[in-house]
């Protein structure tokens, strides 16, 4: 395979990245930034250049906080002239309900109604906002939304709280007639030492007690599932079987590492791969169908890195979901990986005996003549399939 035989990203593709990814000045918790913001105009002019789909924003990536209606009118109108422009969409929208001070103990959460007002507030305005742009998916990141000190509220609240919010926020879309639907970003730690509902699969669970379930769906991030070692491909098929794939974040993470946003395919490339086959549906649709709705980059160029980093780390994210997603098609179409995936042999037709429970069945399943020796003795030639997804992840096959 030559590196020609990879196209160059497409807007077919459906890549996006955030005005705060690419936009991303480099601080740390112990550094200042170490290059300056890029304006949100020429972050879409670029993005389009480098063949990039769509830009996603935070109100406040866009309007600074406490902008007059004047001054905010004026930036999205400018902003609407780029994106038309350069033919760049605005798929996802989020609030920023994070920096500002007042969300130092949550927002939805909070204990205090003025500070869970306010979040409504600032959210009912985002979404206008991210409705004028012509958003389909915005996204609810939680990422004050815990503790330290766990005594300050009952978990159960905290839980009711923010249910209240989502139900609050999908009568306002309702209402306002907007095409949105809501995805659930969730992660474990950080900023907080704890955070609400950490996990997709809690996120997914919660989603069901709601008032409007079929308007919100979730958005996995690879490095919030990965930093505390869980198995992101696992919970994004969970994700995906229950139609609530709704959004995704790609990035790059170590295990064990705070949230690190790394350039996707930067670690880890067997998740990597493995996701990428996922959401593309390479192996087949017989368990469901590809994901089709906006890859997002969810990460940012090292601190180390300029401006012209920055662009470099954007065509390394795109490039490297494109290679990996060649290189998932060459894996399901190779015949050896095809055989050693073929369906077990049935000869006792057992799997259409335990469709659906009945006394039948049951009694055919008890009076099945298995042979529990020959089965157990039979080797599964995995270590066969794995190493040939790691040739083909080499780029040796
Ligand atoms: C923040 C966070 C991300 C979320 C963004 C959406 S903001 O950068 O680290 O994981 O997706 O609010
Ligand atoms: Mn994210
Ligand atoms: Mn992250």
């Amino acid at each position: 395979m030559t590196n020609d035989s990879i196209p160059a990203p497409r807007a077919s593709d459906r890549f996006t990245f955030g005005l705060w990814t690419v936009g991303n000045i480099g601080r740390d918790p112990f550094g200042d930034p170490t290059r300056a913001p890029i304006d949100p105009c020429r972050i879409v002019e670029r993005l389009a250049a480098i063949g990039a789909w769509g830009v996603n924003l935070h109100d406040n990536d866009l309007v600074p906080f406490g902008a007059s209606a004047s001054e905010r009118d004026r930036i999205v109108a400018g902003f609407k002239r780029a994106l038309a422009d350069h033919r760049l969409c605005v798929p996802m929208a989020t609030t920023n309900l994070f920096s500002h001070a007042i969300f130092k103990d949550g927002a939805f959460t909070s204990n205090d109604p003025s500070v869970r007002a306010f979040a409504l507030r600032k959210s009912m305005d985002a979404i206008d906002l991210g409705a004028e742009l012509g958003a389909s998916t915005y996204v609810f990141w939680g990422g004050r939304e815990g503790t330290e000190a766990d005594a300050c509220r009952d978990p159960r609240e905290a839980i009711k709280r923010m249910r209240g919010a989502l139900d609050y926020l999908c009568g306002y879309v309702q209402d306002r007639g907007y095409a949105l639907r809501f995805a659930l970003e969730a992660k474990p730690n950080e900023p907080r030492a704890d955070i609400y509902m950490p996990t997709t699969g809690h996120m997914l669970a919660f989603i069901q007690t709601l008032a409007h379930p079929e308007m919100v769906g979730v958005n996995p991030e690879v490095a919030h599932e990965t930093m505390v070692g869980l198995n992101f491909v696992h919970g994004v098929a969970q994700a995906m079987e229950q139609k609530k794939l709704f959004h995704i974040d790609l990035n790059g993470q170590r295990i064990g590492r705070y949230d690190q946003d790394l350039r996707f395919g930067s670690e880890d490339l067997r998740q990597a791969f493995l996701l990428v086959r996922l959401l593309e549906g390479t192996a087949g649709d017989r368990h469901g169908a590809a994901y089709t709705g906006p890859l997002h980059f969810d990460a940012h160029a090292y601190r180390s890195e300029d401006e012209e980093g920055v662009w470099d780390f954007a065509r390394g994210c795109m490039r490297n979901y494109l290679l990996l997603k060649q290189r998932a098609q060459n894996f399901d179409a190779d015949p050896e990986v095809r055989e050693l995936l073929a369906d077990v042999p049935d000869p006792l037709g057992m799997a259409a005996q335990m469709n659906r429970y009945c006394t039948a069945s049951a009694k055919a399943l008890r009076a099945a003549p298995i042979d529990l020796d020959a089965i157990a003795r039979r080797g599964l030639r995995y270590e066969r399939l794995d190493q040939l997804m790691i040739e083909h992840i080499l780029g040796a096959r």
